[in-house]
């Protein structure tokens, strides 16, 4: 019997009185105890009737418990379909009917129904998930899988605004895991900070999978916090990050030498880390940030390397099983030139979750994936990325896509039609604003009370501008490149 995941990330770890979880306190959760927990809900999964391929949502706030969800996922072939807790209900009903899961775990204090059975996780590990654990004693014993069956759904917004359940299987995950463990030296000596969520690929998957493969231990902190950070960092080897963490650690007291000189790794993704603060970062600590690229639907693509040159303003090279090639109109294009990056490897997801239509347009017959990106690679194979050929943003590492937010805000009283932007932000990198056409003067608060009714808090507007007209090309289309330079100063 094989469990790909189970067999890598779970069983070698079977009665280690090691740490795996150190909280920001001193405690401590060995790996026993983790498989322990995971074991029990399993137990709950067993009991509820869920079958290898059934889904399970879980909408709840980060904890050791939620994480232990994750493992009885693996272990039993459940796929597990994470959910950012900001997500509103609208939005949940949305994935809920997408997903179809078997059953769903969400925080006590939500309280939109659902027309699926529901059990409950509080962030301190309350609810009637925890006590269903109780009764159960289960032990983490895996069903067979395969390299190419389902692990997770991670979804992702589209271009067309309606979010797409991004297929995960165990190979993708377990390859990715073993080259980032491989390509960063991740050894059973590092202790991981782990502040990230655990509701996107860099907080699970980078992070978790490969504190599990490698039988390392993670400082487990419930969000980023510069503070929280700078006190557990002794106690650290790894830390990895978007890059606001990073300027979010700059602008803190006593982040210097004396606090980060000791680790040994500080990684960035999820977003363009700025050239000014890999040099800052740097010149105030003594580290080179190594950053790396990738996506839900790829996980990990390039890192630059641990033991040689960190290129700043580059996302390094293609990691060990990965290509990466850059194409234009006619096909894959020399070093140096700019076109649409593209990748293929075990890393890569085999589709959209019933978006075959979807999935076939940015996936090709050959194993390419069209990632959306704009980059070139140059002649010693350091890729850079220059721009986005998808109408995204990224907020502090977060995708926001405009049509998902322009949707909600045309369909408002008054207002004629919206373009949603991303601007320079001096704490988010990107920030979301909205420029509005209206009938007559916009009741602005009234379009904010809609965002904030339909939209995760990180996807509204952090700033409306009112114009009588959208700047549009011969075609009609609008210019938001025009907007975005028009605009640029909003947040600075
Ligand atoms: C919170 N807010 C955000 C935001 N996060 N707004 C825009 N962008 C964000 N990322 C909202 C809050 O709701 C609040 O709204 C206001 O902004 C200020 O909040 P804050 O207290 O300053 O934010 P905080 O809670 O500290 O969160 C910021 C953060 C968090 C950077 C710590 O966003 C975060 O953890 N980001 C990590 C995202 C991530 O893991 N991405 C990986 C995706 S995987 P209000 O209205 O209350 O003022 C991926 C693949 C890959 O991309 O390559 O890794
Ligand atoms: P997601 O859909 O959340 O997985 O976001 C993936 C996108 O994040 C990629 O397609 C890139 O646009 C962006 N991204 C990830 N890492 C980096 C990076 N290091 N530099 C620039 N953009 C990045």
């Amino acid at each position: 019997m094989a469990n790909p995941l189970h067999d890598a990330l779970l069983a070698p770890h079977a009665g280690s009185d090691r740490p795996l979880i150190r909280d920001a306190d001193g405690g401590a959760l060995s790996y026993a105890g983790f498989l322990d927990l995971a074991g029990r809900a399993a137990g709950v999964l067993d009991v509820r009737g869920l079958v290898p391929g059934d889904r399970l949502v879980v909408q709840v706030e980060k904890s050791v418990a939620a994480l232990a969800i994750y493992a009885a996922c693996l272990a039993r072939g459940v796929i597990f379909v994470p959910l950012n807790p900001a997500y509103t209900d609208p939005e949940v009903a949305y994935f809920v009917g997408d997903a179809e899961p078997a059953l769903v775990v969400r925080d006590p204090a939500r309280d939109g129904a659902l027309e699926v059975p529901v059990l409950t996780l509080s962030s301190t590990g309350e609810g009637s998930f925890t006590r269903a654990t109780a009764e159960t004693g289960g032990t983490l014993e895996p069903v067979d899988r395969g390299t190419d069956d389902l692990a997770a759904f991670l979804y992702t917004s589209g271009t067309t605004g309606r979010s797409k359940g991004a297929m995960l299987t165990h190979g993708n995950l377990l390859s990715n895991a073993r080259a980032l463990v491989e390509t960063w030296e991740v050894t059973g000596d590092d202790v991981l900070l782990h502040a990230l969520p655990i509701f996107h690929a860099h907080g699970l998957f980078v992070a978790v999978d490969t504190t599990l493969l490698a039988g390392a231990s993670m400082i487990w902190m419930p969000k980023f916090d510069a503070r929280g950070v700078v006190a557990a960092l002794p106690g650290a080897t790894t830390m990895m990050g978007v890059p606001t963490f990073y300027t979010r650690l700059l602008a803190e007291e006593g982040f210097d030498r004396g606090a980060a000189g000791h680790m040994r790794l500080f990684v960035s993704g999820s977003a363009p880390l700025l050239a000014e603060t890999h040099a800052r970062f740097e010149a105030r600590t003594g580290h080179r940030i190594l950053e790396r690229y990738g996506m839900t639907e790829t996980g990990m693509n390039t890192s630059n390397p641990y033991g040689g040159e960190r290129r700043a303003g580059t996302v390094g090279l293609p990691l060990p099983g990965t290509e990466v090639r850059v194409t234009g109109e006619d096909g894959a294009l020399p070093a140096g030139e700019i076109g649409m990056i593209e990748v293929r490897g075990p890393n890569v997801f085999p589709g959209y979750w019933r978006m075959p239509d979807k999935t076939a347009e940015e996936l090709g017959p050959e194993g390419w994936f069209t990632t959306g990106d704009l980059g070139a690679i140059d002649t010693d194979g350091y890729v850079t990325i220059v721009g986005r050929g998808k109408d995204l943003v990224i907020s502090g590492g977060y995708n926001v896509y405009p049509k998902e937010v322009e949707q909600v805000l045309d369909a408002a009283p008054g207002v004629v039609e919206t373009a949603v932007i991303g601007v320079p932000h001096p704490d988010f990198g990107e920030g979301v604003v909205a420029v509005v056409v209206a009938e007559g003067p916009p009741d602005l608060d009234l379009l904010a009370q809609a965002a904030a009714q339909q939209l995760a808090d990180y996807k509204r507007p952090k700033a409306y501008e009112v114009v009588d007209a959208l700047p549009r090309n011969a075609m009609g289309k609008i210019q938001k490149a025009e907007l975005r330079e028009r605009l640029r100063g909003t947040f600075a």
